[in-house]
């Protein structure tokens, strides 16, 4: 069969109908930005040059341990997800990049995934690494651990396929490792807390030795699950410590999911970037624990809120490198091109909001004790509806002024579906 692609005539069309439109709603916004002084114009071209990575998990079967539900025409394998997270970008102008997890999307030939990711317009950001289950074949088992098992040789056996994923991203033009351990503790006195993370130390260590010069290694703290009484690297503080450990290199991941509800996460953002130590975020939002629900579905303020810690330290020149965007969201009751499009979408929606902020304004009601101007000069950033300068971005990028809207149109899905026969396990909803 032919393979389905929406084409450049496809987004050209629809978007002719809609610029009349969005070219009225622009010029309004422009002459409204411009009373309170902002430059549309400035902040168009910083949302068109904004990025974030998409998880190449995210694109496949969504679903949590309880069970999952096969879609229709879902991706089979690396190549299928590749052309969904192209499908992606074409549309949003937003995600270049994909972030693999091995070895869940391990390619079996590097090099004609490559390139054909270059066909498609995408590159790699970081690659994740998996010790939290076993992989098939694997001789000794995590169920007790992985990097900070109490065996050697299974720690040994973590080290290594960590050094594989670096060896694979190389290959593949990443220039990151993102290491996640469900490491940890279901009873109290099951392990010994120092221990276990002088153990996880050492492991990281050799993994940090076998990183390239121009390489970053991303750590990401998680609270609970799969330990549900103590984990290895529960927090940031945690975090934080390890990665000044092991050297520059190092950099702390928030994931957003990853923390007790109600945490303040932009002020640990904040944190990370005074001591030089955020690397980069997974995006998505939850209401009660590490839920992978879409960025800004649950959560909208929290966003804008972290958004304004990163727009305020840009502006004073705090990044000695920028942090890397990816998302992490899976879930099982949307099609995941159109929630990793929304979820793109809301980082921009937000980022645009954090850069309309009266940062002298702030900084006087900040010096004046002025709680309540301080949070109404918040307000009236979050307030403004930035969406015509977000359809700009994407128009003048050639992506779709409505991209939620070209996707149905287009009926993508359906052609997937005669494209991609469901196997006799998805028919199952074994995947
Ligand atoms: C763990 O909950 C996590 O957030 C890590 O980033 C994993 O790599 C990812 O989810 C996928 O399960
Ligand atoms: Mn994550
Ligand atoms: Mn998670």
């Amino acid at each position: 069969t032919e393979t389905y692609r929406i084409q450049e005539a496809d987004i050209a069309t629809q978007n002719a109908k809609a610029l009349p439109a969005l070219q009225e709603d622009y010029d309004a916004l422009r002459r409204r930005l411009s009373r309170n002084g902002s430059d549309i114009e400035t902040i168009t071209s910083a949302v068109a040059a904004f990025g974030v990575a998409l998880p190449s998990w995210g694109v496949g079967t969504g679903g949590t341990r309880f069970a999952r539900y096969p879609g229709v025409g879902e991706p089979r394998h690396i190549f299928d997800k590749l052309e969904d997270c192209a499908v992606i970008n074409k549309l949003t102008r937003a995600t270049p990049t994909v972030s693999l997890h091995f070895p869940w999307d391990k390619p079996s030939d590097i090099k004609a995934t490559r390139q054909f990711a270059e066909e498609l317009g995408l590159g790699f950001d970081a690659v994740n690494s998996n010790t939290f289950q076993d992989a098939a074949g694997q001789k000794l088992s995590y169920k007790y651990g992985s990097l900070s098992h109490t065996d050697a040789a299974t720690r040994a056996q973590a080290v290594e396929h960590n050094i594989e994923c670096i060896e694979l991203g190389k290959a593949l033009g990443s220039k990151a490792l993102t290491v996640w351990i469900g490491d940890g503790s279901n009873f109290a006195g099951q392990q010994h807390f120092t221990r276990a993370l002088e153990r996880y130390l050492e492991s990281a260590k050799a993994i940090y030795a076998a990183l390239p010069a121009d390489w970053h290694m991303y750590i990401e703290h998680k609270l609970y699950e799969p330990a549900f009484y103590s984990t290895v690297i529960a927090d940031w503080g945690t975090n934080y410590l390890a990665a000044t450990q092991l050297g520059p290199k190092a950099r702390c991941l928030v994931d957003l999911g990853h923390h007790a509800p109600n945490t303040n996460i932009e002020m640990i953002v904040a944190r990370l970037i005074q001591f030089g130590k955020l690397g980069g975020f997974h995006f998505n939002d939850s209401k009660y624990g590490d839920d992978d629900l879409d960025s800004g579905s649950v959560n909208p303020f929290q966003l804008f809120l972290i958004f304004n810690e990163l727009v305020d330290a840009a502006d004073r020149g705090a990044f000695d490198v920028a942090p890397a965007y990816m998302l992490d969201q899976s879930h099982n009751v949307t099609d995941p091109i159109e929630s990793l499009m929304s979820s793109a979408i809301e980082l921009q929606r937000r980022y645009a909001q954090a850069m309309l902020i009266d940062r002298a304004r702030l900084e006087q009601a900040q010096a004046e004790n002025d709680a309540l101007m301080a949070l109404e000069t918040l307000k009236a950033a979050f307030n403004t509806d930035v969406a015509p300068i977000l359809a700009m971005a994407r128009h003048r990028k050639g992506g779709a002024i409505d991209p939620v809207g070209l996707y149905r149109w287009s009926g993508y899905r359906r052609h997937k579906q005669n494209e991609r026969p469901a196997t006799a396990r998805q028919s199952a909803g074994i995947v």
